[in-house]
């Protein structure tokens, strides 16, 4: 499909003026067309299930003229005729995406890992390199959570205030940015306004000041709840009120527009992008009296809640005129049709530009092309899996299934799982042979196949993956001991002088350089749009992180405490994690997460829920050092890497003493390599973080007691022991202690589990496999109450004994 026209910035003719209107018609008309033809193929049993952007058209062609190359999109799932318009959008290819079409060229967005409506650019070659950004439109990618787009929306608005303001950025980094001209457009359904992401990126964008553009297509409903439950005074604008920007304020410029009026939609977006783009001031556009004319999507039917409704039919000037039932109200505003009547009524110089005949040729044209797409689509999903089935058909009738073989020729249209389902069962019963040989390789070729279809790309896939970066022992050059926090903030300079990307915030991350002044002093040396203070929200500092990592910079987010990542573990988990998953390497998000916990004081302030964030966050490495010179080598390997990752300095950490290294910002501690501290021979002790000097306490006094402990350090728990170092250890050992402050089967059992069935050290136990953890209740306040919730060196002492007495 032709992309639409951007803004005209000189005059356009009246020919091209009516092209440019007809072209925009045509883009309404076959996206609707796309959003009829997908519910009907999903209600028929083709797709799983159908999400569309009928009666949001109109505002989307609108917006997308004031869409540049190197401009970001942030959306939900109604937003396919804005990307139609911005041309990163098949029609084809959106069809592609509603069967799952497990391929990257059918289905650009996600490989048919995400359901329908979840749209993404390729930021990434092949070899997981950066494209060009600025050669052409981007869109990051969609998540289902509503409001889940606003956090990384604000990074991606923010990177353009970085590339503006700092002057190291200016030239060389012309495939990011244009001097920061870029706008970050976000869209949103009015019901998800209600979730606290989006109130806080809009507070945070009113005080950051920067260029974020955010659309809500206001159809007065979140599925069956309507506004009235939604929002306060009905209207998110009215509500929005107090964040308006005044003469000498900061804040928001907001806009209101109706999604059915094509006049005022374009010369609202035409003033609301341009100012944005060039002040930096972010604006939103509450576009009002949307519909739906398909209801919310293909579970369920909105008869079922709104027949009962009705709405005004009005006046230009707003004056009601008619009451009538909502669903007729669509039928009357609906963006669509009241466009036509727009352009049988625009007589620009007297004479109408187009008639209703052009206007009927136009629709019926969508109709075939959309039809024509959505065949074309669904062949080429269908033909890979013929193939397929052919192949298990002659191997299963050869080997003499032929029930199995029956079943699978009599599905109607069967995807990959019937097909292997039915070779695996075959194999279940087959009598040894040529045949089934062949099948079983075919079996195993595809299930490598299908991992790749659907699993690859968890972490980075690129030369860059953290796990090539060369290891680079760490040097000294004297016995100088400094406090731990010396170390970070002067391996932090080393690193800010080296790579003119590297930026961080955080809660009390700038003027006071964090609250453990592990960046003393950094602002004033970086200067304040490197190294900057935020408000207190998890949520979108992360956001942030996500945003300015997706377009090229390499952010170090700080979330103050480990206990407070809970506010952005959302974040972490449904979008960090799995962006280069969901994009099959289409988009990579190179950022790190720096927080500090483990034991320290409060209940609060010493949670350890490792357990917890490592299931939520496959895809994010996990750092867990155990002192500040191991951190400070593994900020020096991610840094160098493009995998996104999390490091949990300890908080009890900053002002012990350590030997300071002579060659900062450049020692790496490998990923996914314990280090074995002490060796030994009665058992395997694993531990990481502030526990491990606990561990390391308890095998000095278990030494004396004459039990030889080896003592092993995890580093990492995401990837955890990639050369399998603790197998090693137990083999020698016999026995095997896991010891965290966790929960009782927290991040313990997970590395038990890795030891054990992964490893396959199970075999060479003499003792139970056992953890020590912390309790299950919170960790109670003051020295007591640590001594009495988390594992002490006397804990660890006894549980030793008693396994090497067992
Ligand atoms: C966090 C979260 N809660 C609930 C849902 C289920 N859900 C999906 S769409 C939706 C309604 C969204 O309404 P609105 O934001 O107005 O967008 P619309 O679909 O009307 O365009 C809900 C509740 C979800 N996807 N995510």
């Amino acid at each position: 499909m032709a992309r639409t026209k951007t803004a005209p910035e000189a005059e356009i003719t009246l020919d091209e003026l009516k092209e440019e209107i007809l072209r925009d018609y045509a883009l309404c008309v076959t996206s609707r067309e796309a959003s009829l033809i997908g519910r009907k193929e999903v209600l028929g049993g083709k797709a799983k299930f159908g999400i569309f952007g009928d009666g949001k058209e109109l505002a989307q062609v609108c917006m997308a003229k004031q869409f540049r190359n190197g401009d970001w999109r942030s959306g939900y799932y109604r937003d396919m005729t804005f990307m139609f318009a911005i041309g990163e959008l098949t029609v084809q290819q959106w069809f592609a995406q509603l069967y799952a079409h497990a391929d990257v060229n059918a289905d650009p967005s996600s490989a048919g890992r995400s359901m329908n409506g979840h749209f993404a650019t390729r930021s990434l070659d092949e070899h997981g390199e950066w494209k060009d950004l600025m050669a052409q439109p981007n869109s990051s990618p969609d998540i289902s959570p509503t409001a889940g787009q606003m956090p990384r929306l604000l990074g991606l608005a923010q990177a353009s205030k970085v590339f503006r303001n700092n002057p190291a950025l200016q030239s060389g980094y012309e495939r990011f940015s244009d001097h920061g001209n870029e706008v970050a457009f976000g869209t949103i359904g009015d019901a998800s306004t209600s979730e606290g992401h989006f109130w806080e990126t809009i507070n945070a964008a009113g005080v950051l000041q920067v260029p974020m553009a955010m659309s809500v297509w206001d159809d007065g409903w979140g599925i069956s709840v309507s506004k009235a439950y939604q929002t306060t005074k009905n209207s998110i604008s009215k509500a929005l009120a107090g964040f308006e920007k005044e003469e000498n304020s900061n804040g928001l410029r907001i806009y209101k527009t109706k999604g059915w009026d094509y006049a005022h939609l374009n010369r609202t977006y035409e003033e609301a992008i341009a100012r944005c783009r060039e002040e930096h001031v972010p604006c939103l556009i509450h576009v009002e009296e949307v519909t739906q004319p398909q209801g919310h999507s293909t579970s369920g039917s909105h008869e079922r809640y709104k027949s009962t409704v009705s709405d005004w039919i009005r006046d230009k000037d707003g004056t009601p005129l008619e009451e009538v039932p909502l669903l007729e109200w669509y039928k009357v505003y609906d963006c669509n049709v009241k466009f036509r009547e727009w352009i049988v009524n625009f007589k620009p110089g007297g004479s109408s530009i187009a008639s209703a005949e052009e206007l009927d040729a136009i629709e019926a044209k969508a109709k075939t092309d959309a039809r024509a797409a959505q065949k074309a689509a669904w062949k080429a999903f269908q033909d890979e899996i013929k193939g397929e089935r052919l192949e298990v058909l002659g191997l299963l009738e050869g080997i003499g299934s032929e029930a199995i073989a029956s079943e699978l020729r009599n599905e109607q249209s069967p995807g990959r799982k019937e097909v292997l389902s039915a070779a695996r069962r075959g194999l279940l019963t087959a009598p040894a042979g040529v045949l089934t040989d062949q099948l079983r390789e075919w079996v195993q070729r595809e299930t490598e196949r299908n991992h790749e279809r659907y699993g690859s790309h968890l972490y980075s896939q690129s030369a860059k993956s953290c796990l090539n970066v060369r290891e680079v022992p760490v040097e000294y050059t004297s016995d100088e001991q400094v406090d731990g926090r010396i170390i970070i903030r002067d391996n932090f300079a080393a690193l800010f002088e080296q790579e003119p990307l590297l930026l961080t915030f955080g809660e009390d991350t700038g003027k006071i350089g964090d609250v453990n002044q592990g960046m003393e002093g950094m602002q004033g040396r970086f200067g304040e749009l490197r190294v900057s203070d935020t408000g207190i929200r998890e949520a979108t500092i992360l956001g942030q992180g996500i945003g300015m990592a997706l377009r090229g910079l390499r952010p170090v987010a700080e979330i103050q405490y480990l206990d407070y990542l809970l506010y952005c573990l959302q974040g972490m988990s449904d979008d960090l994690a799995t962006v280069q998953w969901r994009t099959k390497g289409g988009q990579k998000c190179p950022l790190i997460i720096r927080t500090r916990g483990h034991r320290l004081e409060g209940v609060w302030h010493s949670g350890s829920p490792m357990g917890m964030i490592i299931n939520s966050v496959r895809g994010v490495v996990v750092c867990v050092p155990r002192n500040m010179q191991q951190a400070a080598g593994m900020y020096n390997t991610l840094i160098q890497s493009d995998d996104a990752a999390l490091v949990i300095e300890c908080l009890n950490g900053y002002r012990s003493k350590e030997r300071l290294p002579a060659n900062l910002g450049e020692f790496t501690v490998p990923i996914g390599i314990p280090e074995v501290v002490r060796e030994g021979t009665d058992l395997t002790l694993v531990s990481y973080g502030s526990t491990f000097t606990v561990c390391a306490k308890a095998c000095d006094t278990l030494a004396e007691l004459g039990i030889s402990v080896e003592l092993i350090d995890a580093r990492t728990l995401l990837p955890f022991d990639r050369t399998h170092r603790c197998v090693e250890s137990v083999r020698k050992t016999n026995r095997l202690l896991v010891v965290d402050e966790d929960v009782p089967g927290g991040a313990s059992a997970y590395l038990l589990r890795e030891i054990l069935e992964v490893q396959g050290g199970y075999r060479y136990l003499d003792a139970t496999p056992s953890t020590l953890t912390a309790k299950a209740h919170r960790p109670a306040y003051g020295s007591d109450g640590d001594y009495f919730s988390k594992p002490s060196v006397e804990d660890v002492v006894e549980k030793v004994m008693g396994l090497v007495k067992e």
